[in-house]
């Protein structure tokens, strides 16, 4: 037997340990190893069997490394097969996770029990799969088709209270394991034959309509917009209920191995690797650890700094807000309070705990209040002037090894570095709005930041459940610096014949969140307004990438606030139409610069948003802003709407093959004559050696 997977007796007992950390994972190896222990306990004069798994957790899934190449048997099929014709019953005891295929190795066993703090569920989705080894015909069976559809199609993990009450386990243990599952096990031979086999289950007919199934794929669509996976799931459990369970097995693997070769599945398990490969920092001292963090201050208690305090607080780390005055105080205070009593009337939050969160922020006026805190992080007005006045006052009161951070989204951290004694305890920890719920969490190295600094800045990221990405400094960072090129070709494309509603359209359809032009209503029109206010004519760039916004503004459409931006929205509803005076100014400001307004396609505009951002992209690789090129992808996922199932800027480029965005951008630039489609310089070095993405940052990492 394989060292993965063990067979020993322990009475009448046969207890299968699988050992493959970190969290074994069903690699070829454990598969194999399970199926040879099954086949031993048939021959033993056990009268149950236990599978238990060593280290923090049971099984997790199948191995992700090792989707899209051959399967090499026994598939995790035959390897559940042979587990629920086991003549003894088998007992999964889970700790941790039991996901995807470990969850369905679970579900193939005779009895499930749990320890309180395990959960179990069926992610497959969010990695652009179904579950494969018997999942979807299982599920069903066992609790029920909605239930069945809203877990797969969720993915959501369900802790083991909720899956007892949902019939998904039989029992939650009140002692530790193994001694508690073998107990559950001699409870288990005491109950005899038959053996409980989820497979001869009987879905009741009438118990979910062609109709119903018709009303949740409709639901589906919206909700999980351009996502093909679910809809297989749905096909899946359809084909449950109306064939017998082999068939429906069948049908199961075909559509499985359809989707793992999908492009989404590719892109969602490259979104898995690079969200866990970000974090890592490949140039730093190996000795330095992390610094110790216990409690937190934030400067500035405005949307942003509320929302960083309680990220904080959500992760259980104490937090100082601070603010000029005790009217700026108490309106931060407020703000928070009431974001806490919105998520508990959404019913995501017990009222105790919201509390309990609530209580880890206390305010103050007084800079003193900072003198003892770990970590300091700014979140006041984006002005040089008020940074100067901030840090040097940091510098003043915070003890020594104190990180102080600056949230700023566009100015020098080097700059503001200098303002302080402590250079090398400076760092740019740039948060998405709302803080307290976007993923991404840029975090900038100045020339000097201490190496134990930045590993400090990855591990609370870790610690506050964000995505920590390390960017160099330059202006905007890496997601802000391309967000600039696709805004610009928003505003570039409206003028030269593309309305509003086409060009969110194109973006949405894609799978954007929102479209540009629906995010600038939403933001508020002002706020680009007032930033242009305070820079040259020459640092305002191309008067014809914002004359239109500007004019906008100046007739007093600030957007979603006040009804009108580039849209009309109803007071009531918010519902969003299009207003043909915005066509009008967009005519006037387009005579005004001599454009010729033409027509476009979708895909013209699709290009010219997304090679914008992608050639960016290559600019900041090549430049050493981004380590790698999945972090740009993890940037854009997690802060700015990107579809996960495209997997990024990046990604995308890679997928659809360098020399075709090269000779694309070659075009447009040939085309409008703008020195910003010049191909960056790696991508057509890349483009000419022959050379895949992938390849290069392998060499370079
Ligand atoms: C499936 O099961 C298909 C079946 O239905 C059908 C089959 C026929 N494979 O997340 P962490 C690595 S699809 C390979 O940082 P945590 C991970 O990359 C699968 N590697 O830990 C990382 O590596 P590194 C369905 C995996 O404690 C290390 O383990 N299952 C896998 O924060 C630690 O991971 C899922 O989708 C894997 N399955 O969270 C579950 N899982 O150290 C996916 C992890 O080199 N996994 N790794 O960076 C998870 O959700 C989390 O890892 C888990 C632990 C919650 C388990």
């Amino acid at each position: 037997m394989s060292m993965l997977v063990s067979y020993h007796r322990i009475d009448e007992l046969g207890v299968i340990t699988i050992n493959n950390p970190p969290v074994n994972a069903l690699s070829h190896g454990v598969r194999q190893g399970i199926f040879e222990a099954v086949a031993q306990a048939q021959d033993d004069d056990s009268k149950a069997v236990v599978i238990l798994c060593e280290g923090r957790t049971f099984v997790a899934g199948a191995d992700i490394s090792e989707f899209g190449k051959p399967i090499q048997e026994p598939s995790l099929p035959q390897v559940n097969a042979a587990i629920e014709s086991s003549a003894k019953p088998v007992i999964a005891a889970i700790h941790g996770n039991a996901l995807g295929g470990g969850f369905e190795l679970a579900l193939s066993c005779h009895y499930r029990c749990a320890v309180p703090s395990a959960f179990v569920g069926l992610p497959e989705v969010t990695l652009g799969l179904l579950p494969g080894a018997g999942g979807t015909q299982r599920v069903p069976r066992l609790i029920g088709v909605k239930p069945a559809l809203d877990m797969m199609t969720s993915g959501q993990k369900i802790s083991a209270d909720t899956a007892l009450t949902m019939g998904l386990i039989d029992r939650v243990l009140d002692d530790p394991l193994p001694e508690a599952a073998f107990a559950f096990a001699r409870d288990c031979i005491v109950e005899g034959s038959p053996l409980p086999r989820i497979r001869d289950n009987q879905i009741p007919p009438d118990s979910f309509s062609s109709e119903d199934f018709a009303a949740y794929r409709n639901m589906l669509k919206k909700r999980k917009r351009g996502q093909e996976a679910p809809q297989s799931i749905v096909d899946c459990v359809e084909v449950a209920m109306a064939k017998p369970f082999e068939e429906g097995l069948t049908f199961e693997r075909s559509r499985f191995v359809e989707r793992a070769q999908s492009g989404q599945s590719a892109a969602l398990r490259h979104v898995f690797f690079a969200e866990r490969q970000a974090p890592k920092v490949s140039d730093l001292d190996k000795t330095v650890s992390p610094r110790a963090i216990q409690r937190v201050g934030i400067i500035g208690a405005g949307t942003m700094g509320g929302g960083i305090a309680m990220a904080f607080a959500n992760a259980g780390v104490p937090v100082t807000l601070l603010e000029l005055n005790q009217e700026g105080l108490d309106r931060g205070m407020a703000l928070v309070a009431r974001n806490y009593g919105m998520t508990v009337r959404k019913g995501k939050l017990s009222q105790q705990e919201a509390e309990a969160r609530q209580a880890l922020i206390d305010g103050s006026t007084d800079y003193q209040a900072l003198a003892s805190v770990d970590l300091v992080i700014e979140a006041v007005f984006e002005s040089m002037d008020v940074k100067k006045q901030v840090f040097s006052r940091l510098d003043e009161v915070c003890k020594p090894g104190a990180i102080l951070a600056s949230n700023t989204s566009y100015l020098d951290i080097n700059e503001i570095a200098a303002f302080t004694s402590r250079p090398q305890d400076v760092v740019g920890l740039h948060f998405f709005s709302p803080a307290n719920v976007m993923r991404l969490l840029e975090v900038v190295r100045t020339d000097q930041t201490a190496d134990d600094v930045i590993a400090t800045a990855m591990a609370l990221g870790k610690r506050i459940s964000k995505v920590p990405v390390l960017s160099g400094v330059c202006y905007g960072f890496i997601g802000n610096r391309m967000l600039r090129q696709y805004a610009r070709e928003a505003q570039l494309c409206m003028i030269e014949g593309a309305e509003p509603e086409q060009i969110d359209r194109a973006l949405t359809d894609f799978g954007m969140a929102m479209g540009p032009l629906a995010v600038g209503d939403l933001a508020g029109l002002d706020i680009g307004y007032k930033a242009r206010q305070a820079l040259t004519d020459d640092q305002k760039g191309d008067p014809r990438s914002y004359c239109i916004a500007d004019a906008l503004v100046e007739m007093g459409r600030l957007g979603q606030k006040t009804g009108a931006g580039y849209y009309k929205y109803d007071p009531e509803t918010r519902a969003r139409t299009s207003d043909p005076a915005v066509l009008e100014v967009i005519e006037a400001q387009a005579r005004k610069h001599g454009v010729v307004r033409r027509s476009f396609t979708d895909g013209e505009i699709l290009d010219r948003h997304l090679l914008a951002l992608v050639n960016e992209g290559f600019r900041i690789l090549e430049e050493g802003i981004a380590q790698r090129p999945s972090d740009i992808d993890v940037v854009y996922l997690c802060g700015y709407g990107f579809p996960s199932y495209r997997g990024g800027p990046m990604f995308y480029a890679a997928h659809r093959g360098l020399r075709d965005v090269y000779e694309r951008l070659l075009a447009l630039q040939k085309q409008t004559g703008e020195a910003h489609w010049a191909p960056a310089s790696l991508l057509e070095t890349l483009v000419l050696n022959g050379q895949s993405l992938d390849d290069w940052a392998q060499t370079t990492n």
